[in-house]
């Protein structure tokens, strides 16, 4: 069993747990984070010193083993270690392909949604909301989606006809963009992938995930 700490409504959560799915993983998922609490704990700092969610610990490697932070070392760890390919390819050059884009649905898309768009809408009452600041941050972020649609324009996924990691570190956005009460540029390619991945339940059950209790904390 791989034990998960980390509340379901965590976008890195949702990372770990939608590859643990694809990849057919036993698991067990620990509420931990705002206001499920735990992550300040001792028991949980010796684990993860940071006190962030997701933490793993793999029971399928053998006793004792190692926790592991960071979502993205995480799914690369669960992808070298369980998937195959094309999902991860074993050639290091297709895997480095699948890796680049992997990386920039991490730290170019998510970091450009998360701070600027994500937490403002959903935090902050209509009154107080930049919205001058809101609307370029859409638009610096629909930029990179633009990079997505265009790609998306010849293939399934965003790196060809397969689902791969990449598709996990930046499809996983999309559900919050989608969801929340803003104005979006049409983005054909985008939003047609975007019903491929509502589509797969995987997906729904780990990445469609209300977001109503954020909007209090
Ligand atoms: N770079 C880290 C970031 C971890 C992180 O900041 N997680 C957020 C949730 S997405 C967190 O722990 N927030 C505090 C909390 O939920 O209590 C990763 O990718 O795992």
């Amino acid at each position: 069993m791989i034990k998960v700490w980390g509340r379901a409504s965590s976008a890195n959560v949702q990372c770990v747990m939608w590859c643990l799915a694809e990849l057919d993983l036993p698991f067990e998922r620990f509420d931990a984070g705002l206001m499920y609490g735990v992550n300040n704990t001792d028991d949980y700092l010796s684990m993860n010193p940071n006190g962030t969610v997701p933490t793993i610990v793999d029971g399928l490697a053998g006793d004792n083993t190692e926790p592991l932070w960071e979502s993205g070392a995480i799914v690369r760890y669960l992808a070298s270690a369980y998937g195959e390919d094309p999902f991860w390819p074993s050639d290091l050059l297709r895997r480095a392909n699948v890796d680049r884009w992997a990386e920039w649905g991490k730290v170019s898309v998510q970091t450009n949604f998360n701070g600027p768009i994500f937490w403002p809408v959903v935090r902050s009452p209509a009154s107080g909301l930049d919205r001058e600041q809101l609307k370029k941050s859409i638009t610096l972020f629909e930029n990179k989606l633009a990079i997505a649609d265009s790609r998306l324009a010849n293939h399934t996924y965003l790196v060809g006809d397969d689902l791969t990691l990449a598709d996990i570190q930046f499809g996983h956005i999309l559900y919050r963009y989608f969801a929340l009460e803003i104005d979006r540029r049409s983005l054909t390619n985008v939003s047609r992938y975007y019903q491929t991945l509502c589509a797969m339940p995987a997906y729904q059950q780990h990445v469609m995930i209300n977001f109503d209790e954020l909007r209090s904390v």
